[in-house]
């Protein structure tokens, strides 16, 4: 496959220029996406940034690294090179040729998911968009825009799987996607975390970290798609998101190197009058960004994801590597369930269990990077420890929405969860300490006080390159 041609006004590995009708549609969704990028991407005037824009879908050289102007970046469409003789890996249809075309019977399916999918992506640029005015160096300053570019490349990603496959309804639904918005009274983003605020920088981190992570592993999912254009579509993606990964890890993790290093000079737990960020409230922002990204794998049990699964249009995370039948008709498998009034599982069939399954693996991975923070604190000789709270905790969607947890998996009443809550997330007080630091670092290789440096800089350049010129 060739690299794409910047010099086209839509760059793409799909030979856009033979399909002069769907070039047009894009191209008059184009200026939309221009003007909602203007008025509801990134607040922070700047002059260019140091970002990474995808040129080519292989393993090597897939991406181009240079100061832009973030109104010139070039939001591109790729799609992952086309595997020969590809053939659906479950469901009914297993076995059988993928498609290139919508079957007509999963229609509505398939454009469903793709708009959820695509809904979240302007969703996080829009929560994001004021954290420019508060970087902690211009080293994240720059990671921060290159998840918002990136995001908006992965609205692309589904607006093209719109406009090529689903006729009049998916451009209006393309259009929907720029004039729903993020916390709006009217016309909200669909998923909850998405119409959360993302107001400090702790809580862009853990974000990336948490809500991203469900990003990963829905595309995981739909990677396995017997739906090939999307299957494609989100292979590419998944390789932009390590990088979104990695912030949240980093982000962390160097805000409890920063902790420990001010616990240890002043040997206290209690960092606030030092500037610093205490563990229990770095505790609270995790219980809270967890338990929302958990709600994002629906409910425990879903005939949704039965159908999605049957179908052919959504697998499992490794769908490949799994050593069962893929059909999943005669299996059962325990989902977290309330059982005689506590947290326990039942069984069920397991193809309407998937939604289990995938926050399953995704709940192990998020506990690796638990595990590394707690590193830190163990190296240091402390204590203490940072932890993934209970399935239960804080739960909006399934079958926790209706009762109240405490991290620790009991189950309690309203009226005792009302008064504890501070607790276990964040409070007023908690928020608005931690956004009293939030001032913004923006000197060549300085830092905030809250968070330490990182180990190293972007494509091999140094922490105090020059990432970006401000305006
Ligand atoms: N909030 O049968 P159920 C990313 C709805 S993140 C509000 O249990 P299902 C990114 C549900 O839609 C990845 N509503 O759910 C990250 C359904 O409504 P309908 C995004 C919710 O369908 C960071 C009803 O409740 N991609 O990429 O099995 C930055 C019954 O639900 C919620 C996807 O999600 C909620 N949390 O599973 C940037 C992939 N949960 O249909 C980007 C596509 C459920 O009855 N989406 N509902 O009106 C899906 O696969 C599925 O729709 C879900 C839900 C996994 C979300
Ligand atoms: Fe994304
Ligand atoms: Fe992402």
């Amino acid at each position: 496959m060739t690299t794409a041609d910047y010099g086209e006004k839509i760059p793409n590995n799909v030979d856009l220029r033979e399909d002069r009708r769907l070039q047009r549609a894009l191209e008059s969704w184009q200026p939309n996406f221009l003007s909602w990028w203007e008025s509801m991407g990134p607040t922070l005037p700047t002059e260019d940034v140091y970002l990474r824009t995808a040129v080519n879908v292989g393993r090597e050289g897939w991406a181009h690294f240079g100061h832009v102007a973030m109104r010139d970046y070039r939001w591109g469409i790729f799609l992952a090179e086309p595997r020969h003789d590809r053939r659906i890996a479950f469901g009914e249809h297993k076995g059988e040729p993928v498609w290139q075309k919508v079957p007509g019977e999963y229609r509505a399916e398939l454009q469903r998911l793709i708009v959820i999918q695509g809904d979240t992506e302007p969703a996080s640029v829009e929560q994001q968009r004021n954290l420019g005015a508060t970087a902690p160096s211009l080293y994240d300053l720059r990671n921060l825009f290159q998840v918002n570019v990136e995001e908006g490349r992965h609205l692309w990603a589904m607006v093209y799987l719109l406009h090529a496959y689903f006729g009049r309804e998916g451009r209006e639904e393309a259009e929907e996607l720029l004039h729903r918005n993020s916390g709006s009274e009217d016309a909200p983003r669909i998923l909850g975390a998405f119409n959360e605020e993302t107001p400090d920088w702790l809580s862009f981190f853990m974000f990336t970290y948490f809500t991203d992570r469900d990003g990963k592993y829905q595309l995981g999912t739909l990677k396995e798609s017997g739906f090939d254009p999307l299957s494609r579509t989100c292979e590419f993606m998944l390789k932009e998101e390590a990088h979104h990964m990695f912030v949240g890890t980093t982000g962390i993790d160097r805000v409890v190197r920063r902790t420990v290093e001010l616990m240890r000079e002043h040997d206290t737990d209690d960092v606030i009058g030092h500037g610093g960020i205490p563990l229990r409230m770095i505790q609270k922002y995790l219980n809270f960004h967890y338990s929302v990204s958990l709600d994002l794998f629906g409910s425990e049990t879903s005939t949704n994801v039965a159908n999605y699964f049957t179908a052919g249009i959504k697998g499992r995370w490794s769908e490949e590597r799994r050593s069962d039948d893929h059909r999943l008709t005669d299996d059962s498998i325990m989902v977290d369930a309330v059982v005689d009034g506590r947290i326990g599982q039942t069984e069920v069939a397991a193809l309407v269990g998937l939604n289990t399954d995938l926050r399953r693996e995704y709940i192990a991975d998020c506990q690796s990077g638990v595990n590394r923070w707690n590193r830190i604190l163990e190296e240091a000789g402390l204590p203490q420890r940072l932890r993934l709270p209970s399935v239960a905790f804080n739960r909006q969607v399934g079958a926790f929405a209706g009762i109240q947890a405490t991290p620790d998996g009991e189950i309690i009443p309203q009226e005792e969860w009302d008064r504890r809550k501070g607790e276990w997330l964040p409070t007023e007080v908690d928020k608005t300490y931690v956004r009293s630091l939030m001032r913004p670092v923006y000197e060549r290789g300085k830092i905030a006080a809250w968070i330490a440096p990182p180990r190293q800089g972007i494509n091999g350049k140094p922490f105090d390159y020059d990432y970006v010129h401000l305006a």
